[in-house]
């Protein structure tokens, strides 16, 4: 299933400007996993280093005219990818597509994101409480795509201590937030083990910003 009766996918409000478009990716799932083989050939994923010197539990790759990249000074978008010292993947035509559609389908309208950070969570990984706050116009949603394994998504509010609500995000959702969600804290619980036909022992997660 890929949606209602009426061919729309599912619609969830996870909170004031975040959308949840349950199963929104499934029509597009091998096109989304062909494409993230294609980045990696070009740029592999590789454990970044926070400023504060931890290695990352999530693997990182990314694609389109900059990408999100962390070290010891900091975090920060690039153009070019420093491991390749090379320009990252052009962002594949299916990515594109998908993260206008679905934001359009969520109330923001001409989304044209330039950065698309792909994340690979293997079984025992976790992404910590985080705020997006890195892209210039943060008028701009985040467009998010989960394929592979289930994750927990913790969703809270504008400050860390705000105690964060649990999400389930399967294969194929896709989460649309802006607006008064935007610099709410969110983060990963450890991924469970497990296996998914199309992807193995893995889940990918596709953000898709307007970074420059
Ligand atoms: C993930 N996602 O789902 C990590 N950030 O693997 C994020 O950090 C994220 O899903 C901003 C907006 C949506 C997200
Ligand atoms: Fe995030």
């Amino acid at each position: 299933m890929t949606g209602d009766l009426f061919g729309h996918a599912q619609r969830e409000t996870i909170a004031e400007g975040a959308v949840l478009l349950r199963g929104r990716a499934l029509p597009h799932d091998q096109a989304l996993l062909d494409a993230i083989a294609g980045i990696e050939a070009i740029s592999p994923f590789r454990h970044m280093t926070t400023p504060g010197g931890y290695r990352m539990s999530v693997a990182m790759t990314g694609c389109g005219t900059a990408s999100w990249v962390s070290d010891r000074s900091g975090y920060r978008y690039a153009c070019r990818d420093p491991e390749t010292r090379q320009a990252w993947p052009a962002m594949p035509a299916v990515f594109r597509t998908l993260a206008g559609t679905a934001a359009a389908e969520a109330g923001f309208a001409a989304f044209d994101p330039d950065a698309c950070l792909v994340n690979r969570y293997d079984p025992g990984t976790k992404l910590s409480l985080h705020q997006d706050k890195d892209e210039r116009d943060l008028s701009q949603p985040v467009v998010s795509v989960s394929l592979g394994l289930p994750a927990v998504f913790q969703f809270g509010g504008p400050r860390r201590a705000d105690r964060p609500r649990r999400v389930p995000l399967a294969h194929g959702d896709v989460v649309v937030w802006g607006g008064p969600a935007r610099l709410a804290y969110h983060g990963v619980l450890v991924l469970k083990d497990g296996t998914h036909p199309l992807t193995g022992a893995r889940r990918f997660n596709l953000t898709f910003r307007k970074a420059l």
